[in-house]
């Protein structure tokens, strides 16, 4: 009955994993040895996961947010391990299977959508190797396997720089993906200044799958001025940049670990790391 009624298995990422019997057996482990502060079974209030509920509570307000690291272990085991580790195993555990054909049509989407555009690089670089690098660094060193996030780093500058639109995205990868590219999307509206100071602005209030976006957008983009200067790009509007930069990426923090200490070896050699931990 417990395991039914429990509303914490109502957030998918424990309800995928956690099975009647799973339920019944990590209850059954914090519940054996220890009965001091128990509540009697007949109080109203009593609550059959009293021990383990400060830590499901916290569970489900990080699961969120956490897509990282491949720690492949069983719940049961996880359970008894620390919080960080069996968050990494419930994302982990609880995630569909990978879409491929799902994936492959943005990939195609976006190279259509990019199809005359340029990087700013002195090579002239396709402006679609950007989306696929944005997408290549949340996968490879973000260790992130959230499909809809891979998806939105291949769309994420398609309705910003090209004719693509939100409602388009919307049609083609659903609401979700559609709400993640508006995220991650200037308003185009405002004048460029303008639009700048927004960005770090609301940088703080982006949904967590949305700051991993921008995260990796900026660590391409950093990485890229660090290689080679854009074409009529004076040294002081690379420097305004990286200023600018690390100004954002203040409001992203505490996403991922992996990607916020590769942007920081950056931003330190560039003498900007100060502006991104005020
Ligand atoms: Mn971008």
């Amino acid at each position: 009955m417990y395991w039914l009624l429990d509303p914490l298995l109502r957030v998918p990422a424990v309800a995928d994993v956690m099975g009647k019997s799973r339920y019944q057996k990590i209850n059954q482990y914090f519940h054996t040895n220890d009965y001091s502060e128990a509540l009697p079974k007949t109080d109203p209030t009593y609550d059959p996961l009293f021990r383990v509920r400060p830590l499901l509570d916290f569970i489900k307000a990080k699961s969120h947010m956490h897509y990282n690291l491949g720690c492949e272990i069983s719940i049961d085991e996880a359970m008894i391990r620390m919080p960080h580790d069996l968050i990494c195993s419930i994302s982990l555990l609880g995630q569909k299977k990978m879409d491929i054909q799902e994936f492959v049509k943005c990939v195609e989407f976006a190279a259509r959508k990019h199809k005359n555009q340029r990087r700013k690089d002195t090579e002239q670089t396709p402006y679609i190797n950007h989306p696929i690098g944005v997408a290549y660094i949340l996968s490879e060193e973000g260790a992130i396997t959230d499909q809809k996030v891979l998806q939105v780093a291949l769309l994420h500058d398609t309705v910003e720089d090209t004719d693509a639109t939100i409602e388009e995205i919307a049609m083609l990868f659903g609401q979700d993906v559609a709400g993640l590219v508006q995220e991650v999307t200037d308003d185009k509206s405002l004048p460029k200044l303008e639009r700048k100071r927004v960005q770090i602005e609301v940088a703080a209030t982006t949904s967590p799958r949305a700051k991993l976006v921008k995260l990796a957008d900026k660590l391409y983009n950093l990485r890229d001025l660090m290689r080679c200067t854009p074409l009529g790009w004076s040294e002081e509007r690379v420097q305004d940049y990286f200023e600018w930069a690390a100004k954002v990426i203040r409001g992203l923090r505490g996403t991922n670990k992996r990607l916020e200490e590769e942007l920081d070896m950056i931003l330190k050699k560039r003498g900007v790391y100060e502006l991104s931990i005020q």
